[in-house]
């Protein structure tokens, strides 16, 4: 295939992305309306904040904003895991971050799929966080091994869709047309199926040892449960989403509200209820599933580790002192906790950059690119000076802590179960055929490619 004819990974990723969101708006249409919502609320914001639509036009981000969405999915063996990756390797997404959710009693560890160059982002950020079930932790040898068998019977990609993974590895990438076959065909993994894979009591029994279990094993492949788009203003999506008739979970995970948005802040409306029909011999039985909502998020700065450890003991402490109840009987009182117990964490883009908490992008000003300044001069000394702006290099990942929270409001409160923490990237690496990069490294990447880039702009 010659070089011209190959469309490029980040036009198949935006094929994909609108494609996977109008599935999810016939399928789900509370997220029609979020997704209504949050655009008002993004338009308001702009308005009224012109600063904020500046800054963001001039970091290249304003476009990026409405089309941004993340998924979830989660898989059930190590075969689909790693033909997932090569499925959005296709469209230039690579596993980055490893999260081990055991520890908040979901058997699951999960990598997010996502593009990882700063063109490729203001591009299209699209990312789906990506789980995948552990068995190791039920304790059920029998009921294990029954799921085992399940999942080795199904295959969730069509062979189309394999058959293009093919095409684009040998190739290099793939044509329009067959780039337009891929997405098609692609989709079908994450479509909803409302005939089960497994019989009702299968399904009670796997439902019993834990909800996540049945929602993984008892379908013919791992349906998208929710789609996020990003908001500028998490509080006031919040605060509206009653008045168009969507119930909201109790409180907002991640930081609390700031002037400096830092990391993650999110919010969910519950699953819900859907029909399905369970096999029953030669025939089809009526049941339930509860798995799909919808999801919020407004995204703050990347933090360095240094600001990563700030933020992990503060967000500590405040649940120390106020644990969030599932039920949502003292939401105010742990977002009051919260916002104190923050206190100490800067709150101005000059101190976190300062304190070394945050990763920026330098570039030059007007002023700087008349003065070429010369290589190796202090940044500081360029910055007061006038000749360097800074801004805020925007988080791309999750949070481990917030992504328990938001599977726990989804199974219901009686789902809370302890599983031993027990983190294995090494097993989970191992599953996936390949390493997943560090989130860290690509920030640090990013910051010094700007700083260099100041010095050879001329
Ligand atoms: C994934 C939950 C995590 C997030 O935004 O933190 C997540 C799931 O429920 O499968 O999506
Ligand atoms: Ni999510």
């Amino acid at each position: 295939m010659s070089v011209q004819t190959i469309t490029s990974p980040d036009a198949i990723r935006t094929l994909f992305s609108t494609a996977m969101s109008e599935m999810y708006r016939t399928e789900v249409p509370a997220y029609q309306t979020l997704v209504g919502l949050v655009e008002e609320v993004n338009a308001a914001v702009l308005a009224a904040d012109p600063a904020e639509r500046h800054r963001l036009a001039a970091a290249g981000g304003l476009a990026r904003i409405t089309e941004e969405r993340h998924g979830a999915i989660r898989l059930g063996t190590a075969q689909e895991l790693s033909t997932m990756r090569r499925l959005f390797a296709v469209m230039g997404m690579r596993p980055v971050g490893y999260y081990d959710l055991s520890e908040a009693g979901v058997p699951v560890h999960s990598t997010a799929f996502r593009p990882v160059d700063e063109e490729a982002l203001s591009r299209n950020p699209f990312r789906v966080f990506t789980s995948l079930l552990r068995l190791d932790l039920i304790a059920d040898a029998a009921l294990r091994q029954e799921a085992e068998q399940v999942l080795a019977g199904r295959s969730i990609f069509t062979p189309g869709c394999l058959a293009l993974i093919e095409k684009a590895e040998a190739e290099g990438g793939l044509d329009e047309e067959d780039a337009d076959r891929f997405v098609a065909e692609a989709l079908e993994t994450f479509r909803w199926h409302s005939k089960a894979n497994v019989p009702l009591d299968l399904y009670n029994r796997l439902h019993d040892a834990h909800r996540l279990i049945a929602d993984v094993v008892s379908f013919k492949g791992p349906h998208i449960n929710h789609l996020t788009p990003r908001t500028l203003d998490i509080d006031a999506v919040q605060r509206l989403m009653p008045e168009k008739g969507i119930a909201p979970k109790a409180v907002v995970e991640g930081p609390p509200t700031r002037r400096c948005a830092i990391l993650l802040r999110q919010t969910s409306f519950k699953a819900l209820s859907e029909p399905v029909d369970f096999q029953d011999g030669e025939g089809w039985r009526a049941g339930v599933h509860t798995a799909r909502f919808g999801e919020i998020e407004q995204r703050g700065i990347a933090l360095t580790p240094k600001g990563r450890a700030l933020y992990d003991t503060l967000l500590q402490d405040s649940r120390r002192i106020v644990a969030p109840a599932a039920d949502g009987s003292n939401a105010a009182q742990y977002m009051a906790a919260l916002q104190q117990v923050f206190a100490p964490f800067p709150d101005s883009w000059d101190e976190i950059r300062r304190q070394g908490l945050g990763y920026f992008t330098y570039s030059l000003t007007e002023a700087g690119r008349r003065s070429r300044p010369a290589p190796g001069a202090d940044l500081d000394a360029l910055i007061d000076a006038g000749l360097v702006r800074f801004d805020p290099v925007v988080y791309e990942d999750f949070l481990p802590v917030s992504a328990a929270g938001i599977f726990q409001s989804n199974l219901g409160d009686d789902a809370q179960q302890d599983f031993a923490a027990s983190p294995n990237q090494q097993r989970f690496e191992a599953d996936l055929g390949a390493p997943v990069l560090n989130p860290f490294e690509l920030y640090a990447e990013l910051e010094r490619a700007s700083i260099a880039n100041c010095f050879a702009a001329q």
